[in-house]
């Protein structure tokens, strides 16, 4: 269902209209409020009076994740502090949480633009929506608990881990939609299969995954496992949280940015430059509308590309591909640029391994080595005798060697030994010196 016919369906030309109107609006905001970005347009020798539209975007600074750093943890608002009515962060590996503001307004925009990307996944008042994202410091569970009511949907706020609890909860309310990590979404499965519970006969439906890349294989495995529809969902705390942009339903085939609050660009990692429509490259995101903390040409690091053709569904938001990695966690292995998320696909080809695995990465003198932990499901871990397993590891090597083109070892362990994750599934984990 479109929530907002007259946004999302909008005539191309309207909406780069608006885009610009709206930019130039944010280029005097954050001239006027925030230092470093005074600072950043003084230098290139823009001021606010010059820029006139969307021509003038190539011309404005990036900002970088390192900038939220450098100003922490409130130096990059907009607003004062009065203004201010939630506060989130998103975990990182190193250092200080990216702390990010809201204004009252900006919770307003959030929960409208989660209400039409649920709407899109086709979740209306009536459902009763599970939402299994974390709530806290992360956008997650609080970003999907305010759309499903904007909704009018039921949303039961249980949060991420408990995972029989949300078996038993999903049983008993009849729970029609479940919001989680696709790697979660999986567990959640395997913990019904101990104890005796068919997924495919409950009432879930949908299931609104994201927070983490995932393949297309992983969700045909999620989709005939749970018995749902599995909708992609994308975002991040820096420009808002979840609902940047949403699958519909209808086409399954990228996911539409909500391109009236979120200017999308997509350029090359290593020069800046901006590609042409059609071309992978990384994903750029100027906020347009926020007031808490607005952001100019965010570099996400996230590898897309995105499509300007209409969709069945449709909306003429520009459609993004399924994040295929970020720029900054793709591994190169002897010259080969390898996301975890190809592996993934190549491993899910074969029936026999459960879709639990981990990725080692090691150095053995000058050379990149990487190892490709996979378990066995349980039925061929009971079955299969040495030779067969023997025969499985080498075709996955092989598979994965033509596919990505990367040698890797592969080494199939038992059932339930890979570490499970409530979260964000850990895929990497990177052993070289630093
Ligand atoms: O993960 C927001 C979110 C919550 C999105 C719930 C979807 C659902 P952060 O913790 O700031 O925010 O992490 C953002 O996660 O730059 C991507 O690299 C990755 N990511 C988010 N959604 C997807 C997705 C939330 N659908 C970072 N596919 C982003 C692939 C995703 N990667």
């Amino acid at each position: 269902m479109i929530r907002d016919a007259a946004r999302e369906s909008m005539q191309r030309d309207d909406l780069k209209r608006l885009q610009g109107e709206r930019l130039v609006g944010l280029v005097g905001r954050i001239y006027e409020n925030v230092p470093l970005y005074r600072q950043r347009l003084d230098e290139a020798g823009i001021h606010p009076a010059d820029v006139k539209g969307l021509d003038d975007l190539a011309r404005l600074p990036f900002t970088y994740k390192r900038d939220l750093r450098d100003t922490y943890p409130f130096g990059m608002f907009a607003a004062p502090l009065e203004d201010i009515v939630r506060i989130h962060a998103s975990s990182g590996t190193t250092g200080k949480p990216t702390t990010v503001g809201y204004t009252a307004a900006d919770i307003e925009v959030w929960a409208e633009m989660m209400a039409r990307a649920m709407a899109g996944a086709g979740v209306s008042r009536g459902d009763i929506v599970q939402n299994a994202y974390g709530y806290g410091l992360f956008t997650g569970g609080l970003g999907a608990h305010y759309g499903g009511e904007r909704l009018g949907a039921s949303v039961i706020p249980i949060s991420g881990g408990n995972t029989q609890k949300q078996l038993m909860l999903m049983q008993d309310y009849g729970s029609t939609v479940l919001c989680a990590t696709p790697s979660f979404a999986l567990y959640i499965w395997d913990v019904a299969q101990s104890m005796g519970i068919d997924m495919a006969e409950l009432p879930l439906r949908v299931g609104i995954f994201g927070a983490e890349p995932w393949s297309d294989a992983m969700r045909r495995e999620i989709e005939q496992k749970l018995s749902i529809k599995a909708i992609d969902i994308y975002g991040l705390s820096e420009i808002m949280g979840p609902g940047v942009s949403c699958e519909c339903v209808e086409a399954q085939d990228g996911l539409h940015v909500n391109e009236d609050h979120f200017l999308a660009e997509i350029i090359d990692p290593d020069t800046g430059a901006p590609l042409p429509d059609g071309e992978r490259g990384e994903l750029v995101f100027t906020t347009l509308t926020k007031q808490g903390i607005p952001l100019l040409r965010y570099r996400t690091s996230d590898i897309t590309r995105l499509n300007v053709e209409p969709c069945v569904c449709g909306r003429t938001f520009a459609r993004m591909d399924r994040v295929s990695g970020r720029s900054d966690d793709m591994l190169i292995i002897r010259g080969v640029n390898v996301f975890p998320s190809q592996i993934e696909s190549v491993l899910l080809m074969s029936p026999e391994v459960a879709p639990h695995y981990q990725l080692i990465v090691e150095r053995e003198g000058a050379m990149d080595v990487l190892g490709v932990e996979v378990e066995l499901t349980p039925e061929v871990f009971g079955t299969a005798d040495d030779h067969a397993l023997k025969a499985l590891g080498a075709a996955i090597k092989r598979n994965i060697k033509d596919i990505v083109g990367v040698t890797a070892t592969v080494d199939l362990k038992q059932p339930n030994t890979i570490e499970r994750s409530e979260g964000k599934a850990k895929r990497v984990i990177d052993k070289r010196p630093k």
